[in-house]
């Protein structure tokens, strides 16, 4: 029970001060502008007459006369503030090139329909610098664009120059030509890595400064980030670590950016640049921040978590995710709140870092794919709006707790008698209880808080999830699964004779490859003298996979995983009487991303012993990279050049090549994989990623089966696909799938508080107290079944549902009328609506699944 009784419709409506409205911030920063804010808040009530009444209305008006002179971005132990303001900012990282330029514009769409203020994303120094002096910002590349699409569409960035980023990125984000500059140490107080990170800051500053991408420039960008969550490797340099951290603090003042720096995850953060918080609980967990001038700023609350082969995804609900955040603003001041990831996206051709998978963040409101994630987005959406509802109190008010029960606690925060908002926080974990605040009766779910933007009504509650469910599916729409459809190309197992490059020693792989492959050849020639033939092979490795081969057959594989040192391939192998040849593929999975001196880390063989005789200082030869990929095979000119077979059984180290056609529709598509090994798949010459469908998670299933082909990749026809497989993974059992949402479902109780409706004028938000389950198919499909419906008492949720003891026996029929046919529906959750009274007195639910076509 909440703020009105069962009975009444509530209306709200909200019209957004100019300024959280932040659209073309940069056409009026430069006027004197002086803001009033309106908040109107209206509800409407029926009683038990059926008579609509006018409740309640409040107005509050705040005055923010504040003149300014230009357009600045400052902040204060609040905020951050922006043109005079203080802001409460919800922010949402989209790195750019973990999507293609065609999906920017409706990710960012979708991220401000969310209720964002800002993008947030990383800047990769290694696409951008791939060799020193050589620069791209083209196609994937290219921020500018993608900051200026930001712009476009008027919200604000933070820009995590870095340029150490982590990101679950290759090396992260540094090149890797600085592993070979002379003297280099990585994040330390060391002369060589200080100029290239200086060099390429005022490069990336410069380049934003001379289109006019900076706030104070008329430009979205309002804050900034240098080095990332160096605290965690700080000590590892004792003295050279808080002279690196004062070092990257003065030299990113001296950008003259005029705006703030930040520093996550450093607490000892100097000066002016505020120290922010990484993590999933930065209301429960953060000592704050390190000055009380400086702001309370979250920068990565962790939407799911990162993925890595041979581990399922981490699904963080919707619950506690909007838990975490409220508890953020409302208990630790906190005035911005960055979602990493809000969309994730794909880690296209070999940037991903160690064994992290190719698709990231796929469970972040906005999927891989760019679809929307219910009831994630949704949730985080109403939790957005009902926090807006605050801002003047939370940012402009006094605090005052008040203690309602043994786990429950009132936030309050008044900035006038008609300001006030508070929050009700039930931080026990198993019961329901009820509570009263000023007069009022409150039932507060487990572990949750209730927002009360008035401190009179709850309009929003972080466990009550009243979105609908999306449930996404994949339909194949292009098979491979005859044999004339494929063409076949192996590759060689290289032959100590047949290398060029020697050495005495095993050579660490990523000093030999130069990251130019995943793949080095380790080979070296045994003689066999004696009649014994049998022999124990042991193969000691850095990362990340072993193949280990006997004059040309594959004798035995084995693999590491992401937080495994090293690990051992074992076989009894067989060698014949004269020369023989053995030859170890070793493929790395991506490159280190984190770590002190991370420039020293060793990856490829460490010890090679043969019985008991040991081969580690031995003559050995190397082949960086496979044949196939020195030829280009992937690419049509490539590919034309050698000479392809007929396909006829799965083997290992093999090239696999066929053409397409594109499926019709705008819908994303994905190759589901399910039927191979581990590899790296190319179309039209692109890489999309590499895949690891044999490394199981624990309950038995890849960590990743679809791979995402973005259309941009593609023509209309004969789009070549080229698969390169190590293992025996099967080629006729893949197929090109269109993604969709096949199913939306809806679940809401009495007990939920009104809730908060997106659709209608810009602006204007309605609450509607009496809960109704609204579906909605995506554009252009319409809800062709319900598949389950029932107003009582049905067991379960949205994931698995049953008819209970109590149940409308026309709910299916009332709601086939009422969507069947339509893109959305609406269903209001009363018995008016459902007939006669199922089981008078007992408090109802409404499920409904529904399928969209
Ligand atoms: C720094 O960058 C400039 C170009 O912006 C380049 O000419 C110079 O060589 C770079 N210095 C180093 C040490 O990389
Ligand atoms: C770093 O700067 C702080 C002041 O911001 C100073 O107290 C400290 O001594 C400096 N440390 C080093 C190692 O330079
Ligand atoms: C920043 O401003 C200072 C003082 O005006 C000047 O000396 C310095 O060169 C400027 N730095 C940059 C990168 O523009
Ligand atoms: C939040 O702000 C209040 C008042 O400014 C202050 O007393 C309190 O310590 C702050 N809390 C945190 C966690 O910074
Ligand atoms: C906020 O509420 C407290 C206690 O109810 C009261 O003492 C205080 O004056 C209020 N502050 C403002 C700014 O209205
Ligand atoms: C909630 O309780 C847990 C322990 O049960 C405690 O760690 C946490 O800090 C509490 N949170 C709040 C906001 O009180
Ligand atoms: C609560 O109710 C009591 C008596 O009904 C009244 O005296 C008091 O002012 C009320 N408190 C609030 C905060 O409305
Ligand atoms: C990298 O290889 C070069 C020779 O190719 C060698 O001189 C250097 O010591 C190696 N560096 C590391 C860190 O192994
Ligand atoms: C890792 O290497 C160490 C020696 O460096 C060795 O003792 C240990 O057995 C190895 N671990 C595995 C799992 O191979
Ligand atoms: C094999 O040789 C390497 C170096 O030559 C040495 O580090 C390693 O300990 C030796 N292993 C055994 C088992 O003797
Ligand atoms: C493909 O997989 C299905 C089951 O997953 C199996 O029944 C079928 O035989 C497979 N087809 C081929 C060509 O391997
Ligand atoms: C800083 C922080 O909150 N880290 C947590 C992030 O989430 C992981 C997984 O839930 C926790 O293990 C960390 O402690």
């Amino acid at each position: 029970m909440f703020a009105v009784q069962c009975n009444k419709y509530v209306f709200f409506s909200l019209t957004t001060p100019p300024s959280l409205s932040t659209s073309q911030h940069n056409t009026t920063h430069s006027n004197v502008t002086s803001h009033t804010n309106f908040l109107f808040l209206i509800l409407f009530y029926k009683d038990k007459e059926m008579v609509w009444f006018l409740w309640w209305i409040v107005l509050l008006l705040l005055v923010h006369d504040t003149a300014v002179e230009g357009a600045n971005v400052s902040y204060d132990g609040r905020s951050l503030i922006i043109d005079g303001h203080r802001k409460l900012l919800f922010s949402g990282s989209i790195h750019y090139p973990r999507s293609t330029p065609d999906m920017w514009p409706s990710l960012i769409a979708k991220a401000k329909q969310g209720g964002l203020d800002v993008i947030q994303t990383y800047v990769f120094w290694n696409l951008h610098e791939p060799q020193p002096g050589q620069y791209d910002f083209t196609g994937r590349n290219d921020i500018v664009s993608f900051i200026k699409e930001i712009q476009r569409q008027g919200l604000y960035v933070s820009l995590r120059i870095g340029p150490f980023i982590e990101a679950e990125w290759k090396y992260g984000g540094l090149p890797f030509w600085l592993h070979d500059v002379p003297g280099i140490v990585f994040r330390t107080n060391n002369q060589a890595f200080k100029l290239h990170m200086q060099n390429f800051t005022t490069k990336i500053v410069n380049m934003m400064k001379a289109e006019n991408l900076f706030y104070t420039q008329g430009g979205p960008i309002i804050l900034t980030q240098i080095e990332n969550e160096y605290q965690t490797i700080e000590g590892a340099f004792h003295e050279d670590g808080q002279r690196y951290v004062n070092w990257t603090a003065q030299m990113a003042i001296s950008q003259n950016i005029s705006e703030p720096w930040m520093m996550c995850k450093q607490d000892n953060a100097p000066g002016p640049m505020i120290n922010t918080c990484n993590g999933m609980r930065c209301g429960e967990t953060w000592k704050g921040p390190n000055s009380p001038n400086k702001p309370s700023m979250w920068t990565e609350n962790w939407t799911s978590f990162l993925q890595v082969y041979g581990e399922d995804a981490n699904m963080r609900s919707a619950q506690d995710l909007a838990f975490h955040t409220t508890l953020f603003v409302v208990k630790m001041n906190g005035s911005f709140v960055n979602y990493y990831m809000y969309h994730g996206g794909t880690n296209f051709g070999r940037t991903s870092a160690s064994y992290i998978i190719t698709g990231y963040y796929d469970q972040a409101p906005l999927d891989e794919y760019g679809m929307i994630r219910q009831p994630k987005y949704g949730h985080l959406m109403h939790m957005h709006t009902a926090l807006k509802l605050c801002s003047d109190a939370l940012l402009y008010g006094q605090f005052t707790i008040e203690h309602l029960g043994p786990n429950q606690d009132a936030y309050i925060y008044n900035a006038s008698s008609s300001t006030c908002a508070a929050f009700i926080l039930n931080n026990n974990s198993q019961e329901s209880p009820q509570v009263v605040f000023r007069n009022t009766s409150y039932s507060l779910p487990p572990k949750s808080i209730s927002i009360l933007p008035d401190c009179k009504h709850a309009v929003f509650n972080t466990a009550t999830v009243s979105t609908q469910v999306n449930t996404r599916s994949m339909q194949p729409v292009v098979r491979f699964d005859s044999h004339q459809q494929w063409e076949v190309f192996s590759e060689t197992v290289p032959q100590f004779d047949q290398t060029s490059m020697r050495s005495n020693t095993l050579l660490e792989q990523m000093n030999t490859t130069k990251d130019k492959s995943d793949y080095l050849w380790y080979t070296m020639s045994v003689h066999q003298k004696s009649a014994e033939t049998q022999h124990m092979l042991k193969v000691n490795s850095r990362g990340h996979v072993l193949r280990a081969y006997v004059n040309g057959a594959l004798v035995g594989s084995a693999h590491g995983a992401r937080n495994v040192k090293n690990f051992t391939l074992q076989e009894t192998v067989s060698f014949s009487t004269g020369i023989n040849s053995i030859s170890v593929l070793s493929a790395m999975v991506g490159l280190p991303d984190s770590g002190a001196f991370m420039e020293r880390k060793r990856s490829g063989l460490m010890e090679v012993l043969i019985g008991k005789l040991n081969f580690t200082s031995y003559s050995w030869g190397y082949q960086v990279g496979l044949l196939g990929e020195k030829l280009s095979v992937y690419t049509d000119e490539g590919s034309s050049d050698v000479s392809w077979n007929q396909y006829e059984n799965p083997g290992t180290l093999t090239w696999y090549k066929t053409t397409f056609d594109t499926p019709e529709g705008d819908q994303p598509i994905a190759l589901n994989l399910g039927s191979m090994g581990k590899g790296e798949v190319w179309i039209n010459g692109q890489s999309i990623g590499r895949y690891w469908v044999s490394f199981k998670t624990p309950l038995g299933s890849p960590s990743q089966t679809w791979y995402n082909v973005p259309r941009s990749f593609l023509k209309p026809t004969r789009n070549l696909l080229v698969l390169f497989e190590e293992e025996h993974g099967n080629p006729l059992n893949i197929s090109l799938d269109v993604v969709s949402i096949n199913k939306v479902c809806g679940h809401v109780s009495d007990s939920h508080p009104p809730r908060i409706n997106s659709w209608g004028v810009h602006g204007h938000f309605h609450l509607r107290r009496r809960p109704s389950v609204h579906l909605r198919c995506p554009k252009k499909r319409i809800i062709s079944k319900i598949v389950f419906a029932s107003h009582g008492n049905p067991v379960g949720d949205c994931e698995s549902y049953s008819i209970g003891n109590c149940h409308s026996p026309n709910s299916q029929q009332i709601v086939e009328n009422a969507c069947i046919g339509k893109r959305q529906c609406l269903i209001s959750h009363t018995t008016e609506v459902f007939g006669d009274d199922p089981c008078p007195g007992t408090s109802k639910t409404l499920l409904v699944d529904a399928l969209c076509e």
